[in-house]
């Protein structure tokens, strides 16, 4: 395997061309996730992004995640799409129908949904690159933390509030495109229980005109079951309570829980410095600490792997995946559980199988039977999540493991396209070009 030429541009050039891609992506407003598919401003992008933007203009790096927290709703929530005027994409605004929704924000137009709870990370890392970058920039940095973090932590407010139901102490879901894995394998079976109904109005797909092979993209009949949880919520009002009770679809999703452990994390530090209201410091160890044993629980006792949870039919999904080392991002199993999903990360099942370009993880083993080294959260390698396993591997003080990965994420990367993810086995660009998230990581590993 590995058949044909890549370009690979030094890393200086690489540098140059990642902060091209968001300047070009700027609309003045917001950096959209993708010039042509994502003409918008999605909530998780947004924070990778602004971790990229801080090594080229501290201002616009907060900027942009003042731009998204001015788009949460009153009751805490992150929407998932924070939409420009744009109407290139489906679906947009109208069909969210959320502008009636008594939580929404009353300026922007948003989705009704979230999306990973990565904000927090952003920030202290936008925090950390201004304070090396010059004293204007880290007195801003540091305003700017100060404000935002009650915003923070009123969006975690809302994930324990809402979101965290039953004993499982996962954090729910209520929809694919929340756990930003849109079709992962994880969702086939929770979404074999959606039925869409004669009701679902018609609709016209945008997407399939932005990407050269319509393989690389979800289903038609994913995308039925991806409206129809839509016309639920839309006629449920957008209420939550009413959502998590009646949704076709509600799936305690241990890759968010372990993002949520790490971030309350990261929010204590900075409570901390800055000197935030104690209560609220104790509830953030408390739910960071609560989610940390989900996570724990739910790892299964052969493999080891984290999983997540049917919380419509009380099963356990035992489908492997990226998401199965969840535990390795926020800590917290047994030692010996951790060292199996070590070897089992390094085998040849998943970074050390022998045909892959860059040594960086999948996001589904090229050894499971389904695997589609094309076809989206089926296969392909995204450079976003292996940042955040750089990040927490870092965090977590495995330095060796971090510069591995890191230097596997550059090899990815390294042919200048910025992917939105890529065939593992030749490298090739998937899905969209110049997609933000992928330039903005490039940059923080370079710099
Ligand atoms: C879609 C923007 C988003 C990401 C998601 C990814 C994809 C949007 O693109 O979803 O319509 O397919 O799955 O994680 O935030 O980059």
């Amino acid at each position: 395997a590995g058949g044909r030429r890549r370009v690979r541009y030094p890393e200086p050039a690489l540098a140059a061309r990642a902060a091209r891609v968001l300047r070009d992506n700027d609309t003045g407003a917001v950096i959209t996730a993708a010039p042509r598919l994502y003409p918008h401003m999605w909530s998780w992008d947004a924070a990778f992004i602004s971790i990229g933007l801080a090594r080229l203009d501290v201002q616009r790096a907060i900027a942009e995640l003042d731009t998204l927290f001015a788009a949460q709703w009153r009751n805490g929530m992150v929407p998932h799409i924070v939409f420009t005027e744009n109407d290139a994409y489906f679906p947009g605004p109208d069909r969210w129908g959320t502008d009636e929704a008594l939580d929404g924000p009353r300026h922007v137009r948003t989705s009704g949904i979230c999306q990973p709870p990565v904000h927090a990370i952003a920030v202290r890392r936008v925090l950390d690159i201004a304070r090396r970058s010059g004293p204007d920039d880290r007195i801003d940095a540091e305003r700017f933390a100060r404000r935002i973090w009650p915003k923070l932590y009123a969006w975690h407010r809302w994930l324990v509030e809402y979101r965290t139901p039953g004993s499982s102490g996962l954090v729910a879901i209520v929809h694919g495109w929340e756990s930003g894995m849109d079709n992962s394998p994880r969702w086939d079976v929770p979404y074999d229980g959606v039925h869409p109904g004669a009701a679902l109005p018609p609709y016209v797909r945008k997407d399939l005109r932005n990407v050269g092979d319509p393989g690389e993209r979800p289903t038609d009949r994913e995308y039925d079951r991806y409206l129809w949880l839509i016309e639920e919520m839309r006629r449920a009002g957008y209420d939550q309570r009413k959502i998590v009770a009646n949704s076709s679809f509600l799936v305690g999703d241990v890759f968010i829980t372990a993002l949520f452990a790490m971030s309350c994390d990261v929010l204590i530090e900075l409570g901390e410095e800055f000197g935030q209201d104690t209560d609220e410091l104790h509830d953030l160890a408390d739910w960071a600490a609560k989610a940390r044993d989900a996570v724990a629980a739910s790892c299964h006792s052969v493999s080891g792997m984290a999983r997540d949870r049917d919380l419509r039919t009380n099963r356990w999904l035992d489908t492997q995946t990226i998401a199965g080392f969840s535990p390795l991002l926020c800590g917290g199993a047994p030692d010996d559980v951790q060292l199996r999903l070590l070897s089992l990360l390094d085998s040849d099942r998943w970074s050390g199988h022998p045909d892959l370009l860059a040594p960086v993880p999948p996001s589904v083993s090229p050894m499971r039977p389904g695997f589609n080294p094309r076809q989206y959260w089926r296969g392909p390698q995204w450079p976003v999540i292996v940042w955040l396993f750089t990040w927490a591997f870092e965090r977590r003080g495995w330095h060796e493991r971090a510069r591995h990965l890191r230097d596997g994420g550059i090899r990815l990367t390294e042919d200048g396209s910025f992917g939105e993810y890529f065939q593992p086995f030749t490298g090739e660009p998937l899905g969209s070009t110049e997609q933000s998230w992928t330039a903005a990581v490039v940059l923080d590993w370079l710099c």
